[in-house]
């Protein structure tokens, strides 16, 4: 139990970067950097009490700082995709970064991930707090927006991920984090996840248009290959039609989980590997989940010095519907002026 500290590097301002380390009693190891405070080490058992880091990431600040693939990251102010990168709030339009065709993604081309932030712990506790002043108007978005993210690692092998925000004008949160996950052997240097099997607590998706916008339609995933209310292997789907009869090449789709939103935390989604019997399962109390399989990714030298390809890893993305801010039907996106957000979510790391 407890937290180490290291030097991990200095940033692109010339700032020292300190890398947290939380240790429980079952020796599993998360770490992270004040630099975004993401998440760069995952390193759990597999069945035979073998630990590997189960998390992709990168070798250097530098990296991190010129990434557009938030490895670890935690996403904000608005996770996912903004259609034509504006929305409307109380009458007034925002413009945001056209990062993603016309679309704004993942809040645009600042990210929460690359700012630095304050950091709160104890060493003989298991959590860390990084919190973040956001001026108004950064990114785009309405309000003074003082928010902060606690990294729990409980002796339950849970990584619990709280979000909470207070703004002084109306805006619209959607917190996320961005951790790709590979359970085979070797961790994140196993070259993919396609065996890996997948489990999501939805019976239906929110499919989307050309630039991966929803068209504020739920459809059914019963049939289709992106029907993961049973475990199946990832590469199973891929090759097969979704609800519409194209071909699936890869996952980026977002799962509306069961539910009315109200139960608070409940489970989400399961990952396994037979090979190493690694199972993650994330809980969340945010209504959707994007499942996203690093689809066409070829990076050289990343963390150990590991080339990433295609399908190296898969992301379970707690999040409300991609664009509800402007889709009719879609979970309510807006922050009151004033009101407390808070938003929970888990993983939780097991063997079989
Ligand atoms: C996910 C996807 C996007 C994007 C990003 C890196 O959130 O929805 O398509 O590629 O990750």
């Amino acid at each position: 139990m407890g937290i180490t500290k290291s030097i991990y590097g200095v940033n692109k301002d010339g700032a020292e970067v300190t890398k947290y380390t939380l240790k429980n009693k079952n020796g599993i190891e998360v770490s992270f950097i004040d630099s975004g405070a993401v998440i760069t080490n995952i390193i759990v058992p597999d069945r035979d009490g073998v630990f590997e880091d189960i998390a992709l990431g990168y070798n250097s600040i530098a990296q991190y700082e010129a990434s557009v693939t938030y490895f670890g990251a935690p996403i904000g102010r608005y996770a996912n995709r903004i259609s034509g990168a504006k929305f409307v709030l109380n009458g007034k339009e925002y413009k945001l970064d056209q990062n993603d065709s016309t679309n704004c993604l993942h809040s645009g081309n600042l990210q929460y991930s690359c700012c630095m932030y304050n950091t709160e712990y104890n060493e003989d506790e298991d959590k860390i707090i990084f919190s973040r002043h956001s001026p108004d108007g950064e990114q785009g978005f309405p309000g003074n927006f003082d928010y902060s993210i606690t990294y729990t690692l409980d002796n339950d092998n849970r990584l619990i991920i709280e979000y909470k925000a207070i703004c002084d004008k109306d805006t619209i949160v959607n917190f996320t984090n961005h951790s790709y996950f590979n359970l085979g052997k070797g961790g994140h240097k196993c070259p993919d996840v396609l065996g890996q099997e997948v489990q999501i607590e939805a019976d239906y998706y929110t499919p989307v248009n050309d630039i991966l916008v929803p068209t504020g339609e739920l459809k059914e995933l019963a049939g289709t290959a992106l029907d993961f209310r049973e475990f199946k292997k990832l590469k199973d789907g891929i090759g097969k039609a979704d609800a519409y009869g194209n071909i699936v090449t890869g996952y980026d789709y977002n799962f509306a989980l069961r539910g009315d939103g109200k139960e608070g935390v409940k489970r989400a989604a399961q990952l396994r590997d037979s090979s190493t019997g690694r199972i993650m399962e994330m809980y969340t109390d945010l209504p959707g989940m994007q499942l996203f399989t690093a689809n066409d990714m070829d990076i050289d030298n990343c963390k150990d010095g590991v080339h990433y390809g295609n399908f190296c890893g898969a992301c379970f993305e707690s999040q409300n519907f991609p664009n509800a801010i402007n889709t009719e039907g879609f979970p309510d996106a807006v922050l009151k002026a004033g009101e407390q957000f808070k938003s929970t979510t888990i993983f939780c790391f097991k063997t079989f």
